[in-house]
C-alpha cells in the first residue's frame, strides 16, 4: 500500500482552497480525476523544449516528438497487456472510441435487422452511437436490465444472446453505481454467440488492472483524464484482425499510404485512424500517467479505493433520508451515488461546494438508468488514490448541513 499523503503532495491542485479558509475536497474524479505534477511537468517540458509535429520532420525537435508520442503508446500498451503497441489507437476520449467502433466496425458489419445488445446502466457514450447505428441500418437495440442493487441481470443473457446478435457492448465499472461488471463472462457470452465484445472501460481502467487478452475482449476503450492524464486523449484497443479489416474512421493526414487524384490507400495500424495532427502533448502526458499508477499499483489503488468506498457507504447510510445506489462496496469501484429525502442533488451539490466540497449532481449522462429507478437526478462523490477518510468526513458533515438548512 502507499502512504496517501505522500500521493497527495503530487498533486498541487489538492493544496488549494476553494475561498479563503476553504480547502479543496475533490470527490468528483470520477467525472474526471487530479493531475499529478509528474504529468504537468512532462507535458510543459515538451512544449517548452520539443514541441514539433509527429511523423512528419527529419530535425530534431519532430523526432524527439515523435519518440516520446510513439514512446507513449508502447507504455499504454504494456499497461492494458495489448498483444502489440499498434493495437492501440490513439482517439480523443472514450465516447470518441466507441464511436469510432460503431462507425468503421459497425458500418461494415451491422445490417437490417441484426441487434446490439447494450445493457441499461450503459453512460450515454455507449448508447447513442449505438442508436444512431441502429436507426441508419434498421438493426435492434436490446438492453440487458440491472437489478435494484445495481448489478446486470445475468439470468436475462442467455434469452438477449442470439444468433442475430452482432455485437455485445458494455461498461465495465457503472459511472453512477460504481459497480464493477463480470467482464469475462459477459465477454465469453457474447463470443458463445458469434458477437463480437466491446468494453466500455472509461471508469474501469483508471481504477483497476485490465489486461486486454485475459479478458480476451474485441474492443476496450477508455479516457485519459479519468486516469491522472489530460483531457483531450483516450485510448481504443481493438483486436488485430478486427481493425485490420475496418476501413477509415476519419480521413486526412496520416492515415494514408498513398494519395493521388483518383483515390487512396491506407496506412498500418495504428496510424490508419489517427488522421491529423493528433494531441501529442496529451499522448505524452498519458504516457507518463500510465508510468504514475504503474508506480504506485494498480491493486494498491484499488485497494485503497475499496477502503474509502467502505468507509463512504457505511458513513452516509447512516445520514437519515440518504438513499444508497448501487451494490456492496466488495462489488463496486470508488463511486457513491445517493439521493437525500426532500432536497434536489444540486441543492446537496450547491450547499457543499460552499465548504469547498466538489461533488457530481444531475444524470451523470446516465438517463436511462435513473430514468429506471424514477428518479430525476442523483448525487455522486467519487474517490480516487488521493482521497482521504477526512474527506468523506467533510462529505458526511457538509450532507448534515444541508439537511438544517432545509430543515428535512
Ligand atoms: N463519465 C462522469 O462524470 P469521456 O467523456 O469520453 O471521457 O468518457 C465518457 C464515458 C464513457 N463511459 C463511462 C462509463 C463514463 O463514466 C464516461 C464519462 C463522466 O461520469 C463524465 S460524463
Amino acid at each position: 500500500m502507499f502512504d496517501v499523503m505522500t500521493v497527495r503532495a503530487d498533486f498541487p491542485i489538492l493544496e488549494r482552497e476553494t475561498r479563503p479558509g476553504v480547502p479543496l475536497v475533490y470527490l468528483d474524479s470520477a467525472a474526471s480525476s487530479q493531475k499529478p505534477y509528474q504529468v504537468i511537468e512532462a507535458m510543459d517540458d515538451y512544449y517548452r523544449r520539443y514541441h514539433s509535429n509527429v511523423h512528419r520532420g527529419i530535425h530534431e525537435l519532430s523526432e524527439a516528438a515523435t519518440f516520446a508520442y510513439e514512446g507513449a503508446r508502447v507504455r499504454v500498451a504494456r499497461f492494458i497487456n495489448a498483444p502489440e503497441s499498434d493495437q492501440v489507437i490513439y482517439v480523443r476520449n472514450a465516447t470518441e472510441g466507441i464511436n469510432l467502433v460503431a462507425y468503421s466496425w459497425g458500418r461494415s458489419n451491422i445490417g437490417a435487422g441484426d441487434e446490439i445488445l447494450l445493457t441499461e446502466m450503459e453512460h450515454h457514450a455507449n448508447l447513442v452511437p449505438w442508436q444512431i447505428l441502429a436507426e441508419e441500418k434498421g438493426a435492434t437495440i436490446r438492453y440487458l436490465p440491472f437489478n435494484e442493487n445495481g448489478t446486470l441481470d445475468l439470468a436475462a443473457l442467455p434469452a438477449l444472446l442470439t444468433e442475430r446478435t452482432k455485437v455485445f457492448s458494455f461498461t465495465a465499472m457503472s459511472n453512477v453505481f460504481g459497480t464493477v461488471t463480470p467482464l469475462r463472462t459477459l465477454i465469453d457470452a457474447a463470443h458463445s454467440a458469434g458477437a463480437i465484445a466491446v468494453v466500455d472501460a472509461a471508469q474501469c481502467v483508471a481504477h483497476l488492472p485490465v489486461d486486454v487478452q485475459e479478458l480476451n475482449c474485441d474492443f476496450l476503450v477508455f479516457s485519459g483524464h479519468k486516469m491522472c492524464g489530460p483531457t483531450g486523449i483516450g485510448i481504443l484497443y481493438g483486436r488485430r484482425s478486427l481493425l485490420e479489416a475496418m476501413p477509415p474512421f476519419l480521413g486526412g493526414g496520416d492515415m494514408i499510404r498513398r494519395v493521388t487524384l483518383e483515390g487512396s490507400s491506407w496506412n498500418d495500424l495504428p496510424w490508419k485512424f489517427e488522421a491529423g495532427t493528433p494531441s501529442i502533448a496529451d499522448a505524452i502526458g498519458l504516457g507518463v500517467a500510465v508510468d504514475y499508477l504503474t508506480g504506485l499499483g494498480m491493486e494498491a489503488v484499488h485497494e485503497h479505493e475499496q477502503f474509502i468506498v467502505n468507509y463512504a457507504l457505511e458513513a452516509l447510510s447512516e445520514v437519515e433520508g440518504v438513499r444508497l445506489l448501487g451494490p456492496p462496496a466488495t462489488q463496486r469501484g470508488g463511486v457513491a451515488a445517493f439521493t437525500l429525502s426532500g432536497i434536489h442533488p444540486h441543492d446537496i451539490a450547491q450547499i457543499l461546494d460552499e465548504e469547498g466540497i466538489a461533488i457530481r449532481a444531475g444524470h451523470h449522462c446516465a438517463m436511462p438508468l435513473h430514468q429506471k429507478l424514477q428518479i430525476p437526478a442523483s448525487a455522486r462523490a467519487s474517490f480516487y488514490m488521493y482521497t482521504t477518510i477526512e474527506e468523506v468526513d467533510k462529505l458526511v458533515e457538509g450532507l448534515a448541513r444541508t439537511k438544517r438548512i432545509f430543515r428535512t
